[in-house]
């Protein structure tokens, strides 16, 4: 009989425009094509009943309390929790674009204070590995479709990459649960290479081990 080995957590993060959604499809058909099973997840994941009430907001179509919006943010991870959960139990690596630590520094850099930020989201599935883009928001404002949405103004932006750096310097740099900063201000493939790098480290590593951890436990 043999046993499924579990798959890698793999959570991307960075600033607006840093690249992440396009980084997280590479990702994907790399490895589809090196045959490893991978799923790709987004947050927010504006599909959803509490998703459909966050694109709402993050267009500027409703207006929420600071408090509330980020309690729906969370609320929005937890909904996804058994997905994960099973997904990765099955031996399929996710590659998730967007997650909690977005949610601290978006909710921080309003002025909202981190531990309490950090408390709704205490206990989700840990990724094996984040991947922190890292970018200026000058680049990041010169690349497309930067200013449309709430959030991307290039002061709150500058809050929201102290929060990043200072969440990542409290995790590893390496082994499980680790936090890799990628300059993402060079070109596509420059960046792609370097994520490559870091995932066959993760899923080569982190296959060994029995189940996911807990974040911020
Ligand atoms: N938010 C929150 O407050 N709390 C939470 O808990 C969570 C999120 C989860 C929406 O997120 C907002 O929600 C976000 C945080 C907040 N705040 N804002 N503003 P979103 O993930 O839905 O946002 P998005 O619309 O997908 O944009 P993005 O993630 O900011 O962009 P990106 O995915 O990092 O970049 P991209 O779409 O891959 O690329 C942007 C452009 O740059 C595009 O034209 C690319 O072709 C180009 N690009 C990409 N890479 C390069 C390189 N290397 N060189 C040159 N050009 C490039
Ligand atoms: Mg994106």
């Amino acid at each position: 009989m043999s046993t499924v080995q579990r798959g890698a957590f793999i959570v991307i993060e960075g600033l607006d425009r840093s690249g992440k959604s396009t980084q997280a499809a590479l990702l994907q058909s790399r490895l589809q094509n090196a045959n490893v099973s991978v799923k790709l997840m987004k947050f927010p994941d504006r599909t959803t009943p509490v998703g459909k009430m966050i694109d709402a907001y993050l267009r500027s179509q409703s207006d929420v309390d600071d408090r509330t919006i980020h309690l729906l943010f969370s609320a929005n991870r937890w909904e996804a929790v058994s997905s994960i959960e099973s997904t990765l139990a099955a031996g399929t690596t996710i590659i998730c674009d967007r997650y909690a630590f977005s949610g601290v520094a978006f909710s921080a850099a309003k002025g909202l204070p981190l531990a309490w930020c950090r408390s709704p989201d205490v206990s989700l599935p840990a990724p094996d590995l984040t991947l922190f883009l890292d970018i200026s928001p000058d680049i990041a404002k010169s690349r497309g479709g930067y200013g449309e949405e709430r959030y991307e103004k290039e002061e709150l932006q500058r809050r929201v990459r102290n929060i990043f750096h200072q969440l990542g310097d409290e995790l590893p740099k390496d082994g499980a649960g680790r936090w890799a900063v990628i300059d993402a201000g060079r070109d596509l493939n420059t960046v792609s290479e370097s994520l490559w790098h870091e995932v066959a480290i993760t899923i080569h590593d982190c296959t060994k081990q029995d189940s996911v951890g807990k974040l911020w436990q």
